[in-house]
């Protein structure tokens, strides 16, 4: 058995990570001002935030190039591998996932595992190193898709952002449309549902409100098992420094990461993401 795995680069794989031999990275491309950007290759994290305040109009984003990944699994099949893990984002927030289906009967001699993540960034990332590590003790193929179907299943997301306007106009908030009015002068709790979508999950007036309501949610989320939180910002290394120290006090193990180009897309500057990822028993 040889096994790969491929993802997105919405799942900001660390260097470390990433260079391994059998972890692949499919492109998502963003767009600023009419130029065509891929994230890693011709902009930097910073720079986006730089261009993003700088233009008027949002940026956008498109799914992965369906090509590139066809691509990708001619070359494993020719290079010996026999079996493929693909971890890419949810198909509540992007239509990558649904369009890819067809090339489960495209493939006959690769045992190809696409199943649907439910979210993306952080805890996308933290799929793609569990499948890493167990492909690494020679666990078999189905344990490790039994893991992975667990820690999908356990895996979620809250986050406060700063303004509304780039999911709304994004198109990622599946119930804002409908309750933008209501939510003018609140500071909503959104996160990940059981489809991978982004809902409201619950109004709050104030910004300090929110944070101590959704240090009681995660606690609530975290109870039945370890869990790794990572707390991932969309340029604000201070707040998120500042509400990492308060949950590491409150016990809870906590990561730092940051929202790229493409995520930061959606949720504009000033957001946080907090990632609840289930650890391995
Ligand atoms: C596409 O355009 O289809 C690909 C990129 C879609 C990205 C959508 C991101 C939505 C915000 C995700 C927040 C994550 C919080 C953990």
């Amino acid at each position: 058995m040889k096994t790969a795995i491929i993802t997105d680069s919405s799942a900001y794989l660390s260097d470390e990570i990433k260079e391994k031999a059998n972890v692949f990275v499919l492109d998502v491309p963003v767009f600023i001002a009419g130029e065509t950007y891929i994230e890693g290759k011709n902009l930097t994290v910073q720079a986006f935030y730089d261009k993003m305040a700088a233009t008027e109009t949002l940026p956008k984003t498109s799914q992965p190039n369906i090509s590139d990944l066809v691509l990708q699994l001619e070359k494993l099949q020719a290079d010996g591998y026999t079996h493929v893990i693909g971890l890419f984002l949810s198909s509540g927030i992007s239509g990558f996932w649904q369009n890819i289906q067809y090339l489960k009967d495209e493939f006959p001699d690769l045992t190809l595992f696409f199943p649907d993540t439910l979210i993306t960034s952080a805890p996308l990332g933290y799929m793609v190193e569990m499948s890493y590590n167990m492909i690494k003790t020679n666990a078999p193929f189905d344990f490790i898709t039994n893991e992975l179907t667990e820690i999908i299943y356990q895996t979620t997301a809250f986050i406060i952002v700063d303004d509304l306007d780039h999911l709304v106009k994004g198109g990622r908030l599946s119930n804002g449309a409908a309750m933008i009015g209501n939510l003018l002068n609140i500071k909503p709790i959104l996160r990940f549902d059981e489809e991978g979508k982004i809902v409201v999950y619950e109004k709050i007036r104030t910004s300090k409100k929110a944070f101590k309501r959704l240090y009681k949610i995660l606690a609530e989320n975290t109870k039945d098992r370890d869990y790794k939180v990572y707390v991932i910002h969309s340029n604000i290394p201070e707040k998120a420094h500042e509400v990492a120290e308060e949950l590491t006090s409150k016990g809870f193990d906590v990561s730092i990461a940051t929202f790229g180009a493409v995520i930061g897309t959606h949720l504009g500057e000033g957001a946080l993401g907090f990632g609840i990822s289930p650890k391995l028993k």
